[in-house]
């Protein structure tokens, strides 16, 4: 089942269905080379989701901004590689959008238990816009934040549930989102973007 959500942004409600468990483990793999950590945002806050990454970019936020590194501050490694259960779901999710040879270089993978949220904000620290962004919900439901392109339009609410994936490109690539803060459980978020030109 597909929700259109805008021009070129969609829910492939339970696309990633029979996958779900491999995702999981898969994603337990990765932590154990690059364990989930709470960034800190450049005003100096401490972020409610837990992250990491795998691919060859991966994204952090430190006291000195936001942006890609090739290398994990906290383990001084390259991050994990994307595993190609990762990267062939994401292409074939962009390509149900018509977002054709999607290849992702960065997988950032966020972790919310009760109370984590992610505040209203736009993605812009990727040097494709012009690629798509994927995105896979695992374990408990969430309510997603759909905005408009800029600050202040009236924000739509979306139920997101495990195995629904969602994907942004074209007029809704930068769009204003976030994540309501979650009521209980644990739920995983594997973001597929195109951070290098
Ligand atoms: C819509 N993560 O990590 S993924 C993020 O559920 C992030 O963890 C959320 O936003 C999460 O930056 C949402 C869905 C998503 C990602 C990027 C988008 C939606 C988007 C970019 C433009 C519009
Ligand atoms: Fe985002």
């Amino acid at each position: 089942r597909t929700v259109v959500l805008g021009e070129g942004a969609a829910v492939l409600a339970g696309y990633a269905g029979d996958r779900v468990e491999a995702l999981l483990e898969t994603v337990a793999t990765i932590a154990e080379a690059s364990p989930f950590r709470h960034l800190v945002t450049p005003g100096g806050f401490v972020m409610s989701v837990a992250m990491t990454n795998c691919g060859r970019q991966g994204w952090v936020s430190d006291r000195r901004g936001y942006r890609y590194e090739r290398v994990d501050p906290l383990t001084g490694r390259d991050w994990p590689a994307m595993p190609e259960l990762f990267a062939s779901l994401a292409r074939q999710a962009a390509a149900e959008l018509g977002f054709d040879g999607f290849a992702p270089d960065a997988c950032l993978i966020n972790r919310y238990v009760a109370g984590a949220r992610l505040s209203l904000h736009q993605d812009r620290d990727e040097a494709s816009p012009e690629a798509p962004i994927v995105s896979v919900s695992l374990g408990a439901p969430a309510t997603f934040l759909w905005g408009g392109v800029a600050r202040g339009e009236r924000v739509r609410r979306i139920r997101l549930g495990e195995g629904d994936v969602v994907v942004w490109g074209g007029a809704s690539r930068m769009v204003f989102h976030g994540v309501a803060p979650l009521h209980a459980g644990e739920r995983i978020n594997l973001t597929f973007r195109r951070a290098a030109a």
